[in-house]
């Protein structure tokens, strides 16, 4: 380039003599309620490494913390955030086949959950939230949900009757508790610490990370590994922004989210693996050996109404899924 054109470019961009005009940067920003060191952060930064490489830095991904998971799907549908890494928590209420994932006992284990995620069955829910105005880019994970409490300790069915226990704003888990004679009591993530605090509530429940991750035993006493429910979790990314990719780089973008799934899979294996002895030599009193069969008797009228409420066929597809 002549010197004449390298002056008139640079005056044009209002740029040094000799500075290399910066080429546009696309801005992506995904918000997700917990620590920026947690599972799901694991998998936010594993996204912008994978996307800020392989598009040689023409994408910057911003990552911030929101606790209020339905307030960030609601900006991503209305367009004024991009992306969100939340559980299915509150989605049900934007998505509701998202729902039938959210019956207690649905999935075996971890390897269960997350094959019929990633199956025909999974993918097939995640084509429902276009419909809805919201991209369900991928599955991730939350965990296996278990029971909190500062009151007693809960061996059986029969101890949680008359406990008020925090649950997400999710109508399928404040049955089941309603089932156990519980008093569930919605709300958001960023209202459950203080509640716990206040007394407001006397439990709630969540899997090992969150609790580890957020210190929840600073105000929590007695842990029940439950497993109630598995929590997934989804990359929620706006319809809108998703078309503006050009075919490249949605194929950057879908390999950016298959990293985020598999470092958030791999952290909560790992927090799960050491999560429950941390929370003991930090003073919780832990109860293991639940009898899981007692607690799905007891919720027999909940499963009754998920039948009819829920999608029955589907709920049949998941629990005689196998791996090939
Ligand atoms: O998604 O609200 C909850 O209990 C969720 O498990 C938490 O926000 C992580």
């Amino acid at each position: 380039m002549t010197l004449t054109r390298r002056l008139a470019l640079a005056a044009a961009l209002a740029l040094p003599l000799g500075a290399a005009p910066a080429f546009a940067q696309t801005q992506i920003t995904i918000q997700h309620p917990l620590p920026l060191n947690s599972h799901y952060g694991a998998g936010a930064s594993a996204f912008k490494e994978s996307l800020e490489a392989a598009t040689g830095g023409r994408y910057r991904v911003n990552i911030q913390r929101n606790d209020n998971e339905r307030e960030m799907i609601e900006s991503v549908q209305i367009g004024t955030l991009d992306c969100t890494i939340t559980s299915t928590g509150p989605v049900g209420n934007f998505v509701p086949e998202v729902r039938n994932f959210d019956v207690p006992f649905l999935f075996r284990d971890t390897a269960h959950a997350r094959g019929v995620l990633d199956s025909e069955i999974g993918q097939g829910v995640l084509q429902r939230f276009n419909p809805r105005g919201l991209a369900g880019v991928i599955w991730l994970e939350n965990g296996f949900r278990h029971l909190t409490n500062s009151r007693r300790e809960v061996n059986a069915p029969a101890d949680v009757r008359g406990l008020k226990v925090r649950t997400m704003e999710n109508q399928v888990h404040m049955r089941a508790f309603q089932t156990l004679g519980a008093l569930p009591t919605p709300m958001a993530f960023s209202e459950l610490v203080p509640a716990l605090q206040q007394g407001t509530v006397d439990g709630q429940e969540n899997p090992i990370p969150v609790i580890v991750a957020n210190n929840l035993n600073q105000v929590q006493r007695f842990l029940t590994l439950t497993g109630h429910v598995y929590s997934p979790a989804l990359l929620i990314c706006n319809p809108a922004m998703m078309g503006r990719l050009s075919a490249a780089d949605r194929t950057a973008f879908m390999a950016a989210a298959r990293a985020a799934q598999k470092a958030n899979r791999d952290r909560v294996s790992a927090d799960e693996a050491s999560g429950v002895e941390e929370l003991r030599r930090r003073g919780m009193n832990v109860v293991t050996g639940v009898d899981a069969t007692a607690f799905q008797a007891a919720l027999a009228p909940a499963f009754a109404e998920y039948e009819r409420s829920l999608d029955g066929a589907l709920l049949r597809r998941v629990r005689d899924w196998r791996p090939n």
